[in-house]
């Protein structure tokens, strides 16, 4: 049995989206001016999965995705102020100003939300699964289509399926792997196809509509719930931006993703609209907190101390020898 998206949970996942889509494009302006440095893998143009996903987790489940993960970092509520201290390198960053926007995670909320090794998560997703089945929990891992080409992804789905574990696994398919189309890099068409090989659940959805996601994701949390184990749901999307550099892509295809039509929240907006959930006035006090969210957490990593240059030995090796 499928849900429709609730009225409570809409403008929650809109202003989901929208601080994903400010915080990402803030990260990328912060290093293109030189204040931050490292790797990053924004989730720009991929909002509608995290947003609406996470809104469907409860005190306590699992949250585990693939390198492009800072959507769902921002969406599950992890540690906003420490991710901003992350990316400027602080002390008080999520993982000590050590680890940068690949590496995020909140262990308070059984949340890795990066992983530099494309396709790690699906394996450590059995690791999850046992934990939440243990704990009458449940979880959520994400990955690229391109990463479900990894063995791990096999693996992974075959012995969550033969366990039963209570994962949901979501492709989000962007249709590219770096500068490489589908047609270099996959052999099938659909990755919700790939559930077939484990006699699992597999659908694919329109990956940039809350609505669609929200239903999909619902019939499969029941299935999950009732005991029986994984599903697979392939997220349509399109990402903006590859990595720190540009997409390559051309100007035309480029131009045609971020069309008003296609970009998600524009889409979601236009419906929100349309039921009557969303209006100028709403809108603009979201996006003002938004802003006010974002402003307070790049002052405060502005602000905050930078390791101590004996730090970095700290943590990595015993100190109780
Ligand atoms: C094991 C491994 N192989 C290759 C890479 C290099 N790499 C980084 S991102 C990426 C593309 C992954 O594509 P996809 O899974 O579709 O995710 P997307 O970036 O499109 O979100 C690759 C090949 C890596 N980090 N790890
Ligand atoms: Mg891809």
């Amino acid at each position: 049995m499928f849900m429709k998206l609730q009225e409570k949970d809409m403008l929650p996942i809109y202003e989901k989206m929208l601080l994903i889509r400010k915080s990402e494009l803030c990260m990328l302006e912060t290093y293109q001016k030189g204040e931050i440095v490292g790797h990053m893998i924004p989730a720009i143009g991929q909002e509608a999965p995290p947003a609406t996903l996470t809104t469907m987790l409860e005190e306590g489940d699992y949250l585990l995705t693939g390198h492009r993960g800072g959507g769902y970092y921002i969406a599950h509520g992890c540690d906003f102020n420490a991710m901003w201290c992350e990316l400027y390198g602080r002390s008080n960053g999520a993982l000590k100003g050590r680890g940068g926007q690949l590496h995020l995670m909140d262990i308070s909320k059984n949340a890795i939300t990066g992983n530099a090794i494309v396709g790690q998560q699906w394996g450590m997703a059995c690791g999850f699964g046992f934990a939440a089945k243990y704990y009458g929990k449940k979880g959520i891992v994400e990955g690229g289509e391109a990463s479900t080409n990894r063995g791990t992804f096999h693996e992974g789905l075959n012995m969550a399926a033969v366990f039963k574990l209570p994962m949901l696994f979501v492709v989000e398919f962007n249709g590219k792997m770096m500068w490489n189309t589908q047609d270099e890099f996959l052999s099938c068409k659909r990755i919700a196809s790939r559930a077939h090989g484990y006699d699992i659940p597999g659908k694919t959805v329109d990956g940039n509509d809350p609505f669609a996601i929200y239903e999909a994701a619902s019939e499969m949390f029941a299935h999950i719930e009732a005991g029986n184990g994984p599903c697979l749901l392939e997220c349509i999307t399109s990402k903006w931006r590859d990595t720190v550099g540009n997409l390559r892509d051309t100007p035309e295809n480029i131009e045609k993703i971020k069309a008003p039509e296609n970009d998600p929240i524009c889409r979601f907006e236009v419906k929100l609209r349309k039921l009557g959930v969303l209006n100028d006035a709403l809108e603009a006090e979201i996006k003002v907190r938004v802003e006010a969210k974002l402003a307070a957490a790049v002052e405060f990593a502005k602000n905050s101390p930078k390791p101590d240059k004996f730090d970095g030995i700290n943590e990595i090796y015993s100190q109780y020898v």
